[in-house]
């Protein structure tokens, strides 16, 4: 393919870092998986609104391509690949995250998910249908060893009725189905074959098999208790690094399919009803920069917001502990409660 062009108005990472000289030099790599530039910008070709635009394959496609994906990592986590190292700290006992809303009436509900995939294993891009079944095996039965609190069902979503999905997707707890940028990635390949979800009894501990990463390990509950809902995950992640071994490199910490996703690979958000902040958007964008808070819509990426709810979660995912993280989050939140109630 000759040097691949974007529409004028186009702002994503992939089309303000990749220029003509850098697809000459990274045209014709290969990993040894046998993924491609080509595969990894195609979600960016397509969908020239994307905000990043790339997905990688396997663990060395964040190395082959480094030119192309260093400078996004670094515009987007402040994060030096080149001479820093991930440090990942997931001990509650260092979260210093005090509830953000203790008379419960802004905070709808709090969510923190972290992202995994199998180290020996290509990423969800590249995945063949074979090795995904294996994933989709390997994953169920470690959490099959799952108890207490966390013990519950795996549900593949093939043969899940209609009925259950749309509740399921409504009520916040599965991924939607069709993200177009993901299709363009090649990651909704043999849908919904090796998909699935699994949930403890009321729905507070989840996990997303073979969705953008291999694993979305979810912990979430109505209202703000930060610490709960870190402790739970964070308690799940260890018991599941006891069966499964994650992809995880020194420099970049847990590998994900996207690049924002590198590092801790955790979103921790909350829904929040902040109307009059909602009229006044320079503010909080203003407020969510100063804490490095991502805002997104009540369904999620891409989302819009309903009823003045928002998504707010941390930004930074790579050069940052996964305790500084969810302590930032809480902060942030903090401040923008006081400012809706002064406005
Ligand atoms: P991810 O969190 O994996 O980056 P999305 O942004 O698509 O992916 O969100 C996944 C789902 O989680 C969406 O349905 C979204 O509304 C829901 N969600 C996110 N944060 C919260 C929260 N604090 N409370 C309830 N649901 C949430
Ligand atoms: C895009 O580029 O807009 C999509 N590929 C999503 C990128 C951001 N993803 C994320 O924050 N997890």
């Amino acid at each position: 393919m000759p040097y691949p062009t974007f529409p004028s108005d186009c702002s994503s990472a992939l089309c303000r870092h990749l220029s003509p000289e850098l697809y000459a030099r990274l045209k014709d790599l290969k990993t040894r998986y046998g993924y491609t530039l080509d595969q990894l910008i195609r979600s960016g070709m397509e969908n020239p609104d994307s905000s990043i635009g790339v997905y990688a394959g396997d663990e060395e496609s964040y190395r082959l391509f480094a030119p192309l994906l260093d400078p996004i990592i670094r515009e987007y986590h402040g994060f030096d690949p080149e001479k820093e190292r991930h440090r990942s700290d997931m001990d509650p006992a260092h979260l210093d995250a005090p509830d953000p809303d203790p008379e419960g009436k802004y905070v709808l509900s709090t969510r923190i998910r972290v992202g995994r995939n199998l180290h020996c294993f290509p990423l969800g891009a590249n995945l063949a249908r074979r090795e995904r079944l294996i994933v989709e095996c390997l994953v169920s039965d470690a959490l099959k060893s799952l108890g207490g609190d966390l013990a519950g069902t795996y549900y593949p979503l093939e043969g899940m009725d209609d009925a259950t999905k749309a509740r399921l997707i409504e009520d916040h707890f599965l991924f939607k189905e069709g993200d177009r940028f993901l299709e363009s990635a090649g990651l909704n390949r043999d849908w919904p074959e090796g998909r699935g979800i699994y949930h403890n009894h009321d729905k507070s501990f989840l996990v997303w098999v073979n969705e953008e990463d291999q694993l979305r390990i979810i912990s979430m509950e109505p209202g703000a208790d930060i610490g709960r809902v870190f402790e739970r995950l964070s308690r799940a992640v260890s018991a599941l690094e006891r069966k499964l071994s994650f992809a995880y490199d020194e420099r970049l910490g847990y590998l994900s399919s996207c690049p924002t996703n590198l590092g801790t690979a955790m979103r921790a958000s909350v829904h929040i009803r902040l109307p009059k902040l909602g009229e006044d958007m320079e503010t909080f964008r203003e407020i969510c920069d100063r804490y490095e808070l991502q805002i997104r819509g009540i369904h999620g990426e891409h989302s819009e917001s309903e009823g003045g709810i928002y998504d707010v979660s941390n930004r930074r995912r790579l050069g940052i502990t996964e305790v500084e993280a969810a302590g930032e989050m809480a902060r942030g939140v903090r401040e923008l409660i006081e400012k809706e109630k002064r406005l």
